[in-house]
């Protein structure tokens, strides 16, 4: 046997053995939702044949010709019975772009579809494209949103200057995009925009998050909404803020809404990532909030602190100490599928359900944002506690 035949043999079976591995669930959760055992995708997911070249000729030692680096932050969307996740997948020239995966169950067995997406471009093409969340419009279109990048032309000398804008594209099967024009907003830099499926008002409308500059929001508050005459050529004129970063919460130093959110009989249910500093740097986490099934701009439920923190090797990676969420599935039995990448590096699953989820976003106190308030929240559960005689061994 030759190397290339004997590296071949070695690739191919560790690559099957990793697509078709069960993943198991960690049954010790906190009741509001369960984490898994592994990963639903990462870097080495990727299809040996979009790596290297698999001809003996031109790759003798069947060297990896295009690495990748990292497969995470999510869109995803049942479709066809299928749960599907449109990948960020971030090269070693650190370029991202988007791939589909499928799976039959949504937890396990995610098999990347043939070729990465070929996003079209606009007339000031992308220098880099992330984070797309997708939306299944009212209007009869599956729209992805996301971050195009490009370098800011005012800041010449700084090659790290960049300006980032909400792209928007739109498609009927995931397989053929059409490229609408980037959303026009009046608040600076957009990450983070996210297409409601409803109309309001008979216009689009879109989660914002109004930053100054490319990493840091400065003035821009929270997340926004808005609403667009188009969406062909959207444009949101005025952003309210909805859900603002607040002193000493994990949201004080930026926030931004994740997937699309869900309707439910109580309100819209949104999942979100909170940014906090520490002398460590960023720590990203993701809490959910409800609104108001009319008023849009309304939350009307906020539980305190973070539903979905990173724990153990979440923790670490490209940028560690980072969740972060651009999708969720919302299930016809009333299963949510909650696809969460850590430290930028990998994509995983957690469960839980509709019920459960409401439960949770009604029921846990709002940050009463004092040390005090938080305590008199832990006396007021041990003080009902207390009257329930089956439990009195617990206080002995
Ligand atoms: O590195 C953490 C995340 O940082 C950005 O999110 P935000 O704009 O809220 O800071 C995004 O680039 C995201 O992709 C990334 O995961």
């Amino acid at each position: 046997m030759t190397d290339f035949t004997n590296r071949f043999q070695v690739l191919k079976t560790s690559y099957k053995q990793l697509i078709q591995q069960k993943n198991e669930l960690i049954n010790e959760g906190n009741g509001i939702y369960n984490r898994y055992k592994n990963p639903v995708l990462t870097a080495a997911h990727t299809p040996l044949f979009w790596r290297y070249d698999l001809n003996p000729e031109t790759n003798p030692f069947l060297m990896e010709r295009i690495g990748i680096n990292a497969v995470f932050n999510a869109g995803a969307i049942k479709f066809n019975g299928k749960y599907l996740v449109v990948a960020r997948v971030e090269g070693n020239d650190r370029k991202s772009f988007f791939a589909v995966a499928e799976s039959n169950n949504g937890i396990d067995n995610f098999k990347f579809w043939e070729k990465p997406v070929l996003l079209p471009e606009t007339d000031d093409p992308d220098i880099n494209v992330y984070d797309m969340r997708l939306t299944n419009h009212e209007d009869g279109w599956i729209y992805g949103v996301f971050c195009t990048e490009r370098k800011d032309k005012s800041k010449l000398e700084d090659t790290s200057a960049a300006v980032a804008a909400a792209g928007i594209v739109r498609t009927k099967d995931l397989k053929s995009w059409k490229r609408l024009s980037d959303l026009i907003s009046y608040s600076g830099q957009q990450r983070n925009v996210v297409l409601h499926p409803e109309f309001v008002d008979g216009k689009y409308a879109f989660y914002t998050r109004p930053q100054d500059g490319f990493i840091d929001t400065g003035s821009g508050g929270g997340i926004a909404f808005g609403l667009s005459e188009s969406i062909e050529h959207a444009e949101v004129k005025e952003e309210k803020i909805l859900d603002p970063k607040i002193y000493h919460t994990i949201k004080e130093v930026k926030n931004g809404q994740g997937p699309a959110p869900i309707k439910t009989d109580k309100g819209w249910l949104h999942l979100a990532h909170g940014v906090r500093n520490t002398a460590a740097g960023l720590r990203y986490v993701l809490y959910v909030f409800l609104t108001d099934l009319q008023d849009l701009t309304k939350v009307i439920y906020q539980s305190a602190g973070h539903l979905i923190a990173p724990i153990g090797e979440e923790r670490v990676g490209d940028v560690s100490n980072v969740v972060f969420s651009n999708g969720w599935i919302a299930d016809e039995d009333g299963r949510v599928f909650i696809y969460y990448a850590s430290s930028d590096t990998r994509l995983h699953v957690a469960t839980s359900t509709i019920e459960k989820l409401l439960d949770y976003v009604m029921n846990t106190e709002a940050d009463g944002l004092r040390s005090n308030t938080s305590v008199k929240n832990i006396y007021s559960i041990i003080d009902k506690n207390k009257q329930l005689d089956e439990f009195e061994e617990l206080f002995n």
